[in-house]
């Protein structure tokens, strides 16, 4: 596979290291909850002191690595702000995916960094600094959990898939009772379509991250942001795992919703059974 910039692995490298220390920090703060918790636009909406140095130290440190490169990341966007992306190496970054699960000391936490370059996703980096599983990817070099490869499954059907829609909580406080109701009738419609079970982890890259390891067969969400979908979308994509806008059309990584899955059968399958909202998020 051919790299798009002569230092990427130098990238991918110096990212690697940093996400290791950072999951130093993450996992000392679960173990000793000492952590603040604000409540940033409602008490669905989190984050800590941890998020905030989590990121701070990724940031700092590839910012003092790569001087001109650019960052898009979580709790440094500002409420509302415009994101701009653009051709520049650009590190994707959310410092704890799964707040609430580390508030409540659930271990299903995921920090992921993500790098684009030219708008191309490049490398992925998702690691779970409680169970210790890192998952990495590069486009066009397969994709690993702690150095060994990893890949979705061959589900083609929903009648023998484990699926996973999140009910999108933060949405139905920002869209009001109207996204509920899709919500509930989405995994409804799946459930009468004969699926094998639904799961959700609360961390939309580990939902992500059990499609690429073919634990669950496929995920939709709506309300998702670049920073919960660039990191393990490479993953994803490097499992052999596919991605789709869940209308069925292509996948935008800023369109703010995502369909992933084995295989495509699948994923066309479950699209043509959503109600597909005509979805414009607020935050
Ligand atoms: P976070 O923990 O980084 O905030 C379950 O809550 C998942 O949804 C997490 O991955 C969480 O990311 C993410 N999430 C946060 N805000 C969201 C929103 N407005 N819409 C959809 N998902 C959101
Ligand atoms: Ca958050
Ligand atoms: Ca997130
Ligand atoms: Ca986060």
């Amino acid at each position: 596979a051919e790299f798009l910039h002569p230092d990427e692995q130098k990238f991918f490298d110096v990212a690697l290291g940093l996400v290791q220390t950072a999951g130093r920090l993450v996992r000392d703060a679960f173990d000793t909850p000492t952590s603040v918790v604000m409540i940033k636009s409602s008490s669905t909406d989190l984050v800590t002191e941890t998020d905030q140095a989590v990121e701070k130290m990724l940031i700092d440190g590839l910012s003092k690595a790569f001087p001109d490169h650019k960052f898009i990341g979580e709790e440094s966007v500002s409420g509302g702000a415009k994101i701009e992306f653009t051709d520049a190496p650009t590190w994707i970054i959310d410092p704890i995916d799964g707040t609430t699960n580390f508030v409540h000391r659930i271990p299903m936490i995921a920090i992921c960094v993500g790098l684009t370059i030219k708008k191309q996703l490049r490398a992925g980096i998702v690691f779970n600094p409680i169970t210790r599983e890192l998952y990495t990817a590069q486009t066009g070099r397969g994709a690993f959990k702690n150095g060994f490869p990893i890949h979705v499954s061959n589900n083609k059907t929903i009648n023998t898939s484990v699926l996973c829609a999140s009910m999108g909580i933060h949405n139905v406080k920002a869209m009001g009772g109207k996204w509920l109701e899709m919500a509930q009738s989405n995994i409804r419609k799946q459930i009468e379509a004969g699926v094998r079970g639904h799961r959700s982890f609360g961390s939309a890259a580990i939902n992500m991250i059990m499609v690429s390891q073919g634990c669950v067969d496929a995920y939709v969400e709506y309300g998702l942001h670049a920073w919960d979908m660039a990191a393990p979308a490479v993953v994803l994509l490097e499992a052999g795992g596919v991605m789709f806008d869940p209308s069925g059309s292509d996948f935008n990584l800023m369109g703010r919703k995502i369909l992933c899955a084995a295989t495509k059968e699948l994923a066309m399958e479950i699209s043509s059974k959503l109600t597909h909202a005509d979805f414009e998020p607020e935050a």
